[in-house]
């Protein structure tokens, strides 16, 4: 029976109900959600006629072998897993709308010059080690020994594959911003994937009882906090600190140590570098003062990605088919995507959020957009094969 974006949209809802947190959409990386989830979309993979397997990093790989065996291999993917308290579509549907899309292609008896792959990346947001790109990183072989340190799993390093495998990847993921509903239109390609830099920023003051220690004579970590939030609120460039641990943790008590998490992206590197420096510096003099010990530790940085001119250009085509205009929007968010042109060319297509809201429950997609995403990744692959013939 041939896929449709209600029938994407209702595996959306199903995959939205398997989550580590209950009473809210969670899976992150390795957990039993995510083993549930890899199980059910694996099957749905198997009734689409793909070799199903999952590598040593637990990304799920559902193959369609073209009749040529020296082919490369062309990757559509997203990721399964999601933030904390996530929205139904940010990674799956990409993932799932690929599966449809592959799925109608082999109904009407379509053939490929290329092997395909359908990949539901398994840690894309970081959740369980703060670190992205987990899963896609481990594919790329891109992981450096301290990532690998964090991760308690033996042995993810196996799910390395080689550059000479692909031939290129695509993914489908939703906007996550307004730019396409401002102009009315329901997809869009992708010109470049922003960076990020991922930071611990850990504060070492002194416990003390709240009312009887002289305000000057305190060490209070939290205190010393204060001041590098509020400037990450003004530092130029996109800052989050969406963490924020403090101990003791009790309301008549001096806090002795603060640990908080600073998410800084901008589409230039160097912009973004620049504003953790002068971050950095304010915890730097703001603890000082304080007798606070401090500890800045860069968790991950990852540099902005463009996505290949040439793909990107045959997506623009494949949008142009289908839409008044076609336009290449830059991505604010990180992708998997951005992990993996590390191994082949990549591009992306956006699909319009309601709001642009996402990394939240009510994050939402319109069927007429998801129809018109499912028509333009199968006009982008036909675009492919006719290039590859
Ligand atoms: O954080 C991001 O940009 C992505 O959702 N992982
Ligand atoms: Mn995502
Ligand atoms: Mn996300």
């Amino acid at each position: 029976m041939r896929s449709t974006a209600q029938s994407v949209l209702a595996r959306c809802d199903e995959l939205a109900a398997i989550t580590d947190e209950p009473g809210q959409i969670t899976r992150w990386f390795h957990s039993p959600a995510m083993q549930q989830a890899n199980a059910l979309v694996g099957d749905w993979m198997r009734e689409a006629g793909l070799e199903v397997r999952v590598d040593a990093a637990f990304n799920l790989i559902g193959r369609w072998p073209s009749s040529n065996p020296k082919a490369k291999t062309f990757v559509l993917g997203s990721h399964l897993d999601t933030v904390r308290h996530a929205g139904k579509y940010d990674g799956p549907l990409g993932v799932i709308a690929a599966l449809a899309c592959v799925a109608n292609l082999k109904c009407e008896g379509g053939s490929l010059p290329f092997h395909l792959e359908v990949v539901g990346f398994s840690d894309e947001e970081g959740l369980r080690y703060q670190t992205t790109y987990l899963g896609s990183q481990a594919m790329a072989g891109t992981l450096r020994p301290a990532d690998l340190a964090r991760v308690d799993e033996k042995g993810i390093e196996e799910a390395r594959r080689a550059k000479s495998e692909f031939l290129g990847y695509a993914e489908l993921h939703i906007e996550q911003g307004p730019v396409l509903e401002s102009k009315g239109l329901a997809t869009a390609a992708v010109s470049a994937i922003a960076g990020q830099s991922r930071i611990a920023v850990e504060l070492t003051g002194h416990a003390g009882h709240a009312g009887t220690t002289p305000m000057k004579l305190r060490q209070d970590a939290l205190c010393a906090a204060a001041p590098i939030i509020a400037a990450a609120e003004k530092c130029g460039v996109l800052a989050t600190v969406g963490q924020l641990a403090v101990e003791p943790g009790a309301s008549n008590v001096i806090p002795s140590r603060v640990v908080l998490s600073l998410d800084v992206r901008h589409a230039l590197d160097l912009q973004r570098l620049e504003a953790c420096a002068r971050l950095k510096a304010v915890a730097e003099a703001e603890s000082k003062k304080r007798g606070v010990k401090l500890r800045w530790q860069i968790i991950q940085q990852t540099k902005s990605v463009p996505c290949a001119p040439e793909l990107t250009a045959l997506m623009r085509k494949a949008v142009a088919l289908h839409q008044t205009r076609a336009l290449e929007l830059p991505s604010g968010a990180g992708h998997d995507a951005a992990a993996f042109a590390k191994l082949c060319p990549v591009t992306m297509l956006f699909v319009r959020c309601k709001g642009g809201l996402s990394h939240h429950p009510d994050e939402s997609v319109a069927a007429g957009d998801v129809g018109v995403a499912l028509t333009v990744l199968r006009d982008f692959l036909m675009l492919l094969k006719e290039r590859h013939e």
